[in-house]
């Protein structure tokens, strides 16, 4: 901090009583201050004063605005009524049991209060409609507030992250855990919309551009599942980048493992990608599906799900048509040139088109698996599309190159190896051109960092949000739910590790005294899946190098090596097994499970789609997309190895699915354990996604397996901070010392800090003090009126108000 800054604190510190402006006026800083303006000087001095009600004397722009936002906090608490209660966090329940906190969150649902606290983690309800609680005057009131002012809100989570970033120069995590249709997406949208209004440069554009961001990608990767009408079908993780003093200069985005077999086929009653249906019915209402060479009668088959009925549905929906529209503003807004955005459409028109290609077999005396395209439109449609030769496509799908010992032999597809590799060549386009758009986006939101006149290289702060796709248990499940609820598997136990694990193991080393919570701890299933080399996925990896291995021997496999009390193999359904995750069972159906995990895309398809004129198709099969995003480097470097190994591609060397999903929970994991976390639970009070409705069961379902009463438990007994003494110290010590006394990190000076913030109920360990949550809440609170005392003296002495 600034030295000025310094020497203020340790003035103010003189001022402990109310003084009174005589006083104030022989204090030296005060007559050293603005030289002979002793109207300034008495300005001042009744600024001192009356710290309190700063603005009620002064007509200076910046206390008029603190006035003003304080006035609309007033304002806006009586006209919306709200008002907090003690009954807003569980952990002031007398009694603690299933029932009472069942009781407690029906009742509150039933009024719309749909959030509440279990000490410093947010409960969030889904209330299956809209609420008039999300407007800037919310933002306002939750703006730097106390927790116990207001009632819960995600808006206070978000804040609460921001000011953590902000006081203590440290990244925050928000990590947004619930099944799926529970409310993460909504959840972590709002978070953006409370940062983005915190953060707020000077810079609007900027702002905009943040906020387009959830929209774009989610178009691109949400679907409507049996669950969700709006299903995250990857994972996102978004860092909003801010300078030192807290304004937003920029995001990053990072995805995970999109679902890309959604782009081939889909379950009964889910559809394609959202994008897809959008651009049709834009295009259709544009007249340009000619121009993008797309069928105007009949639904290409990627998106008709319904055997022809689906067409009119996509044209007639007011919807689709919307959507086409906002996400063509949010390209603009973001800075997609109009060239990308055209190449981005014709990509898809392209896929489209691909998945409506048949093949059939020709058997001629010589040659029995042989196959040929009977209808060459399609075909032509797609490789205009992607600016390749027609004949050369034809080619790629229908045979293969083999190298052996040194020479390359050519042999032909069958109809099924044909099909597989058209299905391989469009999850692969959209796969790339997903990562893509992410990684534009970020290029586009990173060059801005330089508009705030701070340079991001130098001490950016960053929050960042993670919302996965919830646990999912279909009818059937596959492959994908698999990998997705393992995902899910992995951020419990991190919640886990965070409220329990941790905190007990320090207390005993720690040597303090309390009494231990009893948690379900996932750890073992999820040794069960990542363990190497005898874990799920190892297993399943091996299991994808044997080119005459089975879905059966690969459900033997497990069953011979998995001892687990979660791993069970049902006698009477074939080819499936089960397990017992924390969020319940579940009945994995094998089929497609290696052929998914190997997605082998063949060197034939990479090596036509690089003649390609079109830039971007370039770009994404020729050159690594990022230098330092995995997910591109593994990508390109797989495809390099190809080219320059293509019989290798039948020897599986490439890397599986499996393990770059291994790899991506890692890194994700990486990201996240460097800054301070915050929960957020969602919860779905019922699986008809009807407002108000509150099934007690489902509910208690999903308490029982988040942990909430072992939470509000730990949360009571427990101390959610741990400080050691020589950092509490260096935080915390104005509150007690003068700057320049630069205290000693002492047990004996945390205690005079304590005591002087009139705090009760810590524990000393032998290194570090035992904080409760709102201890925390009551020092960073007290901390910041003191900094903004310091602010508005700054300012004074600097002649900005006068
Ligand atoms: P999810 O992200 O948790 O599921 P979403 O955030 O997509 O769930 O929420 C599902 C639906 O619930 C939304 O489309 C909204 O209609 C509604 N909803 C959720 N939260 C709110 C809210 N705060 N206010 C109004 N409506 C809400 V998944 O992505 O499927 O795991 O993979
Ligand atoms: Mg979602």
């Amino acid at each position: 901090r600034h030295p000025d800054q310094w020497l203020l604190l340790s003035y103010l510190h003189d001022f402990e009583a109310r003084p009174s402006v005589t006083h104030l006026l022989e204090h030296p800083f005060i007559k050293q201050a603005h030289g002979k303006d002793t109207a300034l000087k008495k300005q001042l001095a009744v600024l001192i004063r009356d710290q309190q009600d700063v603005g009620c004397r002064t007509r200076t722009k910046y206390v008029l605005f603190s006035l003003s936002s304080q006035h609309e906090r007033i304002n806006t608490r009586k006209t919306m009524l709200i008002e907090s209660s003690p009954d807003d966090d569980l952990v002031n329940l007398e009694v603690l049991d299933e029932e009472t906190i069942i009781t407690h969150l029906q009742k509150r649902y039933e009024e719309l209060q749909i959030y509440t606290y279990v000490g410093d983690i947010l409960i969030a309800l889904n209330p299956f409609q809209g609420l008039s609680i999300y407007s800037p005057q919310f933002s306002k009131l939750y703006h730097g507030a106390k927790r116990s002012d207001n009632p819960p809100h995600i808006f206070a989570t978000a804040d609460a992250a921001y000011q953590g970033m902000v006081t203590f120069c440290k990244d925050q995590c928000i990590i947004i855990s619930g099944e799926s249709g529970a409310g993460k997406t909504e959840s972590a949208h709002l978070i953006v919309q409370h940062l983005t209004f915190l953060g707020k440069a000077n810079n609007r554009t900027l702002r905009e551009k943040i906020l387009q961001v959830n929209p774009l990608v989610e178009a691109f990767g949400n679907a409507c599942t049996a669950i969700n009408d709006n299903s995250s079908r990857f994972g996102k993780y978004l860092e909003m980048k801010f300078t030192p003093t807290g304004a937003v200069m920029g995001a990053k985005i990072s995805e995970y493992l999109l679902e890309k077999s959604r782009v081939i086929k889909q379950a009964t009653g889910e559809k394609n990608f959202h994008i897809f249906y959008y651009i049709y019915a834009g295009l259709y209402h544009q007249e340009s599906l000619k121009k993008y060479r797309l069928p105007e009668k009949t639904a290409p088959r990627y998106i008709d799900s319904a055997n022809g009925k689906v067409m009119q549905d996509i044209v007639s929906s007011k919807l689709y048509e919307e959507q086409f529209d906002a996400i063509q503003d949010c390209f603009r807004i973001i800075g997609f040139s109009e060239e990308e955005v055209n190449s981005v459409y014709r990509i898809l028109a392209a896929i489209l088109n691909t998945g409506n290609i048949e093949f059939t077999s020709i058997t001629s005396q010589h040659q029995t698996d042989k196959s040929e395209v009977p209808n060459s439109e399609a075909l032509e449609n797609a490789a205009a599309l992607l600016c390749i030769g027609p004949e050369e496509l034809q080619e790629a799908l229908t045979s293969h190159c083999v190298v052996t010992r040194g020479e390359t032999i050519i042999r032909t597809n069958t109809v099924d190896k044909a099909t597989d590799v058209r299905d391989a060549m469009s999850k692969a386009l959209y796969g790339r051109l997903f990562s893509w758009i992410v990684n534009r986006i970020n290029a586009l939101l990173q060059s801005d960092t330089n508009i705030c006149g701070e340079d991001s290289n130098t001490g950016g702060m960053n929050v960042g949000i993670l919302d996965i796709f919830g646990f999912e248990n279909f009818k059937k499940n596959s492959f994908e739910q698999l990998c997705i609820n393992i995902a899910n598997e992995q951020i419990q136990f991190y919640f886990n590790q965070h409220i329990f694990a941790l905190e007990q193991i320090e207390y005993q080393s720690e040597g303090v005294d309390a009494s231990l919570v009893e948690y379900e701890d996932n750890r073992p299933i999820l040794d069960m899946f990542l363990q190497k080399p005898m874990g799920l996925l190892s297993l399943l990896d091996e299991e994808s190098r044997f080119p005459q291995a089975t879905d059966q021997t690969l459900v033997d496999k497990f069953e011979d090596n998995l001892r687990y009390k979660y791993f069970w193999r049902p006698k009477r359904v074939e080819l499936s097994f089960g397990i017992q995750h924390y969020a319940g069972k579940v009945l994995y159906d094998v089929n497609g499970f290696l052929e998914k995990n190997r997605d082998t895309l063949p060197a034939d398809i990479v090596v036509v789609l690089r003649t390609s004129e079109n830039k971007l198709l370039q770009q994404l099969f020729s050159s690594p997309l990022t230098k330092t995003g995995m997910t591109h480097s593994y990508k390109s470097v797989d495809t390099m190895e190809m080219m320059r190994h293509p019989e290798e591609t039948t020897n599986m060397r490439r890397q599986t699915v499996a393990s770059y999903f291994r790899y991506s929970l890692m890194d994700l994991l990486s990201k996240m354990v460097v800054g301070t976390p915050h929960f957020v639970r969602c919860i779905k009070p019922n699986d008809d996604r009807q407002a108000l409705r509150f099934s007690k069961d489902r509910v208690l379902v999903q308490l029982r397996y988040t942990g909430i009463l072992e939470t509000v438990n730990i949360r009571r007994q427990g101390y959610s901070h741990r400080i050691t003494f020589s950092e509490f110290v260096n935080r915390y010590y104005y509150l007690a010392f003068r700057a320049h006394q630069m205290p000693e990190s002492s047990m004996e000076n945390t205690v005079a800090i304590l005591q002087r913030a009139k705090l009760n109920n810590w524990v000393l360990g032998k290194t570090k003090v035992f904080l409760k949550y709102y201890h925390v809440e009551q020092l960073n609170l007290l901390l910041r009126e003191v900094m903004a005392r310091v602010v508005v003296l700054q300012a004074y002495t600097k002649g900005w108000l006068g």
